[in-house]
């Protein structure tokens, strides 16, 4: 066993070269933040105002409550709350800029982007009710960007958001209904909590909670639209033959990842490359080689088939490899660490974006009017960088592995309608019906270093793939499973049920691809969560369920960000048994878990369970998974009787 946290070979390689030459890495950094404070750890730390921090001290008089006088439970609450409102609030502004960007090329004022998938285009458009009939691509793409932006600027309460209304069953809508958690405007919503959550305001611990839920929604509504706009964008994912781990980063090429979030600059990175390999040449290289880096990494592996460096807790040691040329970072997830590293080697950190900069890091303001031009530019950074590079620095690990990915909804369909045409999506829940698999878990979220990097993902896949759950991925959840084999049919060999392989002979004799299927099905980055959330109500509504009673699990086996606290709050709220691997900031108030852990299922149908040990945490997901299918086969079974009888 290595000495290192992590299970990735070739992370383990770059963590004992750090150590041979004096680099300090994050995970030197997690150790040095050891042992955690106890308050903050459990979410009983209030830092909402001025007075504080304050701290549940039960032992002391008047130490059970903050200054205030605000309980465990209202700490808590507010505390997780305000995470689900950045997270919520980064998905949806990445989509606004999104929808802002398929506004002016509707409006054509771009002359690099332009409307690439038509036939999403009209899916969505239909779906939001936007006419199609007869009608310019064009005038269509304005009405869905409006729309998109209309989600945002709403300041009328009674109006309520549009992708969500489109995208979830009525009998779900009518849950959030009943419970007041319906949003109506994005930026009213997010806004509306943070007041909620101000200082001497609501300290029901409950009403709380569901103000977040409705942040959540936001979360939920900003990444659908995200998705839907970029697939308009730049194409909806289709079966993609790649590699990942640090071994797909090439020593005779120049060198560049693509970090980050928004695919709208590194779509142009992309294209300019593909233009500009003899000016790589001219500088002594074989040519330009592009690697993806969290899920800007993975919008650029769905729709292009780029090869993934490595995911969030090793985003340093692909710099540290000596070969990285530049790092072209757009927004979240981008470690700061990456300057001061990068200063020890040749390679260029390049911050693109008004509201990611790194002191000391090279910023280069990317303007759209001129994307294409811009991602040269940067290219350019990049192929200067590679004149400097020192050979004497370079280690490669030699390590990678397939990968098969872009799998979106519609390209997991199209490979389910060649054994199914008339509804593709018979064909997963004629597989659950015959007892051949368990059900669908989704693999979501980041990486934490108060764990062992990617082991929770691995073992939790992995167990799950031999109790025949069918495996869908996203974020940096997918990304390990890219680098460590589960994105191709090896995968599937390896470790997967007797049950489920025979679902996957069904689909590769049908599916007529080049590569087997992987034994986790990539949906892509993290906004495209709603791309999961749309196959758990394809197959609800397939199955002839209420929302909450799907065979339909989701997992953040290394939840790290805000983002992943609104991701599992949504699915929560949607009635999806949530894991989450780390411990809970909710764990400090004994009321709020309960909420959360219990109190959920009866309301939404879905619920949190905490669990670190990812073996335990497999056999929970399993269980609920086996409950659902015997409720559901009790339930047929006394329809069936009642029938009868009349
Ligand atoms: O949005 S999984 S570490 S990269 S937050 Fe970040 Fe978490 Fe990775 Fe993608 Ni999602
Ligand atoms: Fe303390 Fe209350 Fe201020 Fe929180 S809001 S820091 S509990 S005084």
């Amino acid at each position: 066993m290595s000495e290192h946290k992590t299970i990735d070979v070739a992370a383990t390689q770059m963590l004992d070269k750090a150590k041979e030459i004096g680099f300090l890495t994050t995970f030197d950094r997690a150790k040095a933040q050891e042992p955690r404070c106890t308050f903050g750890n459990t979410g009983i730390c209030c830092r909402i105002c001025l007075q504080g921090p304050c701290r549940i001290l039960p032992k002391k008089p008047g130490g059970n409550k903050g200054i205030c006088g605000a309980m465990d439970y209202t700490i808590v609450a507010r505390n997780t709350v305000r995470y689900i409102a950045g997270g919520a609030a980064a998905h949806s502004d990445h989509g606004r800029e999104i929808a802002q960007t398929v506004l002016h090329v509707a409006e054509g004022k771009l002359k690099d982007y332009e409307i690439t998938d038509t036939k999403k285009l009209t899916a969505v458009a239909k779906k939001l009710g936007v006419a199609t009939e007869g009608r310019d691509v064009l005038a269509v793409a304005k009405d869905v960007a409006t729309l998109a932006l209309q989600e945002f600027a709403e300041t009328d309460e009674t109006k309520e958001l549009t992708w969500i209304k489109a995208d979830c069953p009525d009998d779900m809508l009518d849950v959030f209904r009943k419970t007041t958690i319906m949003p109506a405007g994005i930026n009213l919503s997010l806004a509306k909590l943070l007041h909620q959550t101000h200082a001497g305001n609501d300290s029901d611990p409950v009403n709380i909670i569901f103000g977040g839920l409705k942040a959540a929604l936001c979360d939920y509504d900003g990444m659908a639209l995200a998705t839907d706009l970029s697939d308009i964008l730049f194409g909806t994912g289709v079966p993609v033959v790649t590699e990942a781990n640090l071994g797909a980063i090439k020593a005779d090429k120049v060198n560049i990842a693509l970090h980050g979030h928004n695919p709208l600059l590194s779509q142009m990175v992309v294209k300019a490359a593909k233009e500009m390999q003899a000016e790589a040449k001219a500088a002594g290289a074989q040519g330009i080689n592009l690697v993806g880096i969290c899920c800007t990494g993975n919008e650029v592996l769905m729709r292009e088939g780029v090869a993934i460096a490595t995911n969030f807790a090793t985003q340093e040691l692909a710099v540290l490899t000596g070969a990285m040329d530049a790092m072209v970072v757009d927004v979240q997830c981008i470690m700061p660490s990456l300057r001061s590293l990068a200063d020890c080697f040749h390679t260029k950190i390049i911050t693109t974006m008004p509201i990611m900069k790194i002191p000391g890091s090279y910023h280069f303001a990317f303007d759209e009017e001129h994307a294409l031009d811009s991602a040269k530019e940067i290219i350019r950074i990049a192929i200067d960088a590679y004149k400097n590079r020192d050979v004497a620095k370079v280690s490669i690990p030699d390590v990678k592995h397939s990968v098969v990915a872009g799998f979106s909804l519609e390209s997991m369909m199209s490979i389910f309608a060649k054994i199914n045409p008339e509804n593709p999506i018979r064909v997963l829940v004629d597989a659950i019906e015959a007892g051949e698999i368990k059900g669908v878990a989704l693999f979501a979220g980041c990486n934490n270093l108060k764990g062992t990097h990617d082991e929770n993902h691995f073992t939790i896949a992995t167990e799950l793939a031999k109790q025949d759950v069918f495996l869908v991925g996203t974020g940096c959840a997918a990304q390990c499973f890219a680098k460590e084999g589960l994105l191709n049919g090896e995968g599937v060999k390896k470790y997967a049920g007797e049950g489920l392989k025979k679902l996957y002979a069904r689909l590769n004799a049908a599916a007529g691809l080049t590569a087997e299927l992987p034994l986790v099905f990539h949906m892509g980055s993290c906004v495209d969560n709603s791309r999961a959330q749309q196959l758990a109500v394809a197959l609800g509504k397939e199955m002839g369920l209420e929302y909450r009673d799907v065979p339909y699990v989701a997992t953040a086996p290394e939840a790290m960000s805000e983002k992943a606290v609104s991701i599992g709050s949504w699915n929560v709220a949607m009635g999806n048994p949530t894991h989450v691997g780390v411990v809970a900031p909710t764990v400090g108030s004994q009321l709020v878990n309960d909420v959360v852990t219990k109190i959920a299922e009866d309301v939404f149908g879905g619920f949190f369970f905490w669990e670190t040990d990812p073996v335990k945490a497999s056999a929970r997901l399993v269980e609920i998974l086996e409950e659902r299918n015997w409720k559901n086969a009790m339930r047929k079974k006394a329809r069936d009787a009642k029938a009868e009888a009349n």
